[in-house]
């Protein structure tokens, strides 16, 4: 046995976890499938029901209502945290949701900013007054633990404490995914989801 270890051994009889033990933080990296190959964009991969409370971010998620829509179409943030919306259009542009607290940011022109804080977690779905094609949504998470996948389907959650956890996944067209991950100390956990509808 070399010395770390008899640290180790005799730190854990002594009770306590010596900083050497400190767990590193894992990975989860994946790929999310879908028969039509444009739902594996904008689906927001989290981990459900992760034990702790969380500070929520202090810099603000961005949503731009640009080219007649809200960009990015989906924007996944952790309850607490402050959305800006912004209009980078030419016309006049509303933002308002039916879900949730039921907000009325009011209607805007180019330029022009407005923050919302989600103090609730849940989908909101973000709709314009003025053009009723607009459509995007906000996707409130209990903790920071989430990931919204790219075109290609591929998303990366970083900086997991180690622990067996349960990845869901929820999209705008398709169905709920769950799935049982274990993440280990410095490693790095791959998934492959399948989205149906
Ligand atoms: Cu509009």
């Amino acid at each position: 046995m070399h010395r770390l270890g008899q640290f180790v051994a005799l730190a854990s009889v002594l009770g306590f976890a010596p900083v050497a033990m400190a767990q590193e933080a894992g990975t989860i990296s994946g790929d999310v499938a879908a028969r039509t190959p444009k739902l594996r964009a904008g689906v927001v991969v989290f981990l459900d029901k992760v034990a702790g409370t969380f500070r929520p971010p202090a810099r603000p998620a961005q949503i731009d209502q640009k080219g007649m829509a809200f960009v990015p179409h989906v924007v996944a943030v952790q309850k607490g945290a402050t959305v800006v919306f912004k209009n980078s259009d030419t016309v006049r542009h509303n933002v308002f949701t039916p879900d949730g607290d039921k907000y009325n940011l009011g209607t805007w022109g180019q330029g022009e900013t407005k923050p919302h804080t989600f103090t609730a977690s849940g989908v909101f779905h973000q709709l314009c007054n003025v053009h009723p094609e607009m459509s995007g949504f906000v996707v409130v998470l209990d903790n920071p633990y989430f990931a919204v996948t790219e075109a290609d389907g591929k998303f990366t959650i970083a900086n997991v404490p180690p622990g067996s956890y349960t990845l869901k996944t929820w999209s705008e067209k398709g169905a709920e995914t769950t799935k049982a991950v274990t993440v280990t100390a410095g490693g790095t956990t791959a998934v492959k989801l399948e989205v149906g509808k």
